[in-house]
């Protein structure tokens, strides 16, 4: 019986060790929770970084580890201190993410960053090809194994291969800067289907392999020696009737009145996600509405990430400043404008936020699709004060949420206006936009989305066979 192999850059079980001891924490990240709604698609296991550097175990106790982590269906991967800082912090964190979020002039380029991602991309490989067949379906996830898809290709050339890559694709223009564009186009070109969140990332892709490999396509098919592969749209969804059910939560500890009114943000402290401008246009909006002073907060979620990276500190010293100046300018004795976390929350605590919130403001300069925007609005279900989503044209997101006040990140004066009308709207027009996007939200869900994704490798399956038998 076939299995479902899935490979990511973290396992979704991070190991800890402290005092001689192992700890096990589950993460449930989105794609985990996708994963785990495939019922009927035979038995799954997954592949990862188990989040601890090699240095720290023994061989005795990575033996012991792996075998915890195989009775929870994951296999470790264990990557070193160096391939750490040169792979993830290196070419994935400081090469293609800048890169493929359009940031080209923070995108580095090393070396020695590209030798440690192919090697990295080989250990998992390897790894990998120790417990799977060419009977199993396996599905790549993500920018950190752009060239997985075709090292298993090479090992099993008749295998199932997915994958899906979480951040945009770049323009063949910016992609063309790359100095191993088709060495990473050819790695994920070893896949049968290729997924991403949005269907103008499939024409970048396409461009870029016909302009920088030399493929043709025909709509989303590309031939390659007589393998077929499909290039198409998987929009993400999220795990909508856990979002849906938090008003249920809190309905008995209601919202009060004369409380300031709460525009919210949430995303990881990372540089696509258009903190500062947040920060400006709401200074603005300080500025050009004063009569507001006193009425509404906005409340800054954080979430650190990448702190190892310069940009990340950087950028980090530059919101706390901005938040310092904004208050120091406008509090009062009974009212500060910016309530500002950096720290991850726990999901009740989230939770409440998304129930509080009367604006959310998401206004990400790029982002391949943006859950929080999807997590927000589902939180809206059934709750008596609607809030307003005022989202990027940027995320990924923006297509499905077109009801909501969707602005330009890099235009402060229309966010400020964006905030004013937000606050401004009848509750009417509120309720009726967001029942709107919980319509689709509700439909397109994580779980929906990983069936849509492995059904198709399946299809892609079945028409080789055929191909093969004509
Ligand atoms: C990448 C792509 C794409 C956030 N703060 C807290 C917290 N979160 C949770 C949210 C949400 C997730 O983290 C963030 O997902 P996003 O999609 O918004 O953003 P990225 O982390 O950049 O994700 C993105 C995604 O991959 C999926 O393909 O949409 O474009 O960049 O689920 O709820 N959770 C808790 N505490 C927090 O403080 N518990």
């Amino acid at each position: 019986m076939s299995r479902l192999v899935i490979i990511s850059n973290r396992l979704p079980v991070n190991v800890t060790k402290q005092d001689g001891k192992f700890g096990y924490r589950d993460s449930v990240g989105g794609v985990a929770t996708g994963i785990s709604s495939l019922t009927d698609h035979g038995e799954k296991i997954w592949f990862g970084w188990p989040g601890i550097p090699a240095e720290a175990l023994t061989e005795r106790e990575k033996k012991e580890a792996s075998e915890t982590l195989s009775q929870k269906g994951c296999y470790p991967v264990f990557l070193s201190t160096s391939q750490i800082d040169n792979f993830y912090s290196g070419f994935c964190n400081r090469t293609i993410w800048p890169l493929f979020h359009y940031f080209s002039e923070l995108s580095i380029y090393d070396e020695s960053f590209w030798q440690a991602y192919k090697s990295s991309n080989q250990l998992f490989c390897d790894e990998l090809i120790k417990h799977v067949s060419e009977d199993d379906f396996i599905w790549v996830h993500d920018y950190q194994l752009m060239l997985l898809p075709e090292m298993i290709r090479e090992k099993l050339p008749e295998a199932q291969i997915g994958f899906f890559l979480h951040i945009p694709f770049p323009s063949f223009e910016i992609m063309r800067e790359l100095p191993r564009r088709s060495e990473l186009l050819n790695g994920i070109l070893g896949a049968d289907l290729i997924g991403f969140h949005e269907y103008d990332y499939v024409r970048h892709f396409l461009s870029s392999v016909y302009r920088i490999c030399g493929c043709e396509h025909n709509l989303s098919k590309l031939q390659i020696d007589n393998r077929q592969i499909r290039v198409d749209a998987f929009p993400m969804g999220i795990d909508y009737e856990k979002y849906a059910s938090i008003p249920a939560k809190f309905k008995n500890k209601p919202v009060e009145e004369e409380k300031p009114r709460i525009i919210l943000s949430v995303d990881r402290l990372d540089y696509t996600k258009g903190i500062p401008n947040r920060l400006e246009a709401y200074e603005s909006f300080l500025s050009k509405y004063p009569e507001y002073h006193g009425k509404v907060r906005l409340v800054m979620i954080a979430v650190p990430t990448r702190t190892e990276v310069e940009e990340y500190a950087s950028l980090r010293e530059t919101i706390e400043k901005d938040v310092g100046r904004i208050n120091g300018k406008y509090s009062t004795v009974d009212w500060t404008p910016i309530s500002y976390m950096f720290r991850s929350l726990p999901f009740e605590e989230l939770s409440e936020f998304y129930y509080r919130g009367d604006v959310g403001l998401i206004t990400p300069l790029r982002d391949g699709m943006n859950l929080v925007a999807k997590e927000f609005i589902a939180a809206q279900k059934n709750k008596e004060h609607q809030a307003v989503l005022i989202l990027s044209e940027m995320a990924g997101a923006a297509s499905e949420l077109s009801e909501s006040i969707v602005i330009n990140p890099h235009h402060k004066d229309q966010i400020v206006e964006a905030i004013k009308t937000a606050l401004d709207m009848p509750q009417e027009e509120r309720a009726k936009r967001n029942k709107m996007m919980q319509g689709r939200i509700s439909r397109y869900t994580v779980g929906r989305w990983a069936t849509e994704f492995i059904v198709s490798l399946k299809e892609i399956k079945k028409e080789q066979g055929r191909l093969r038998t004509k």
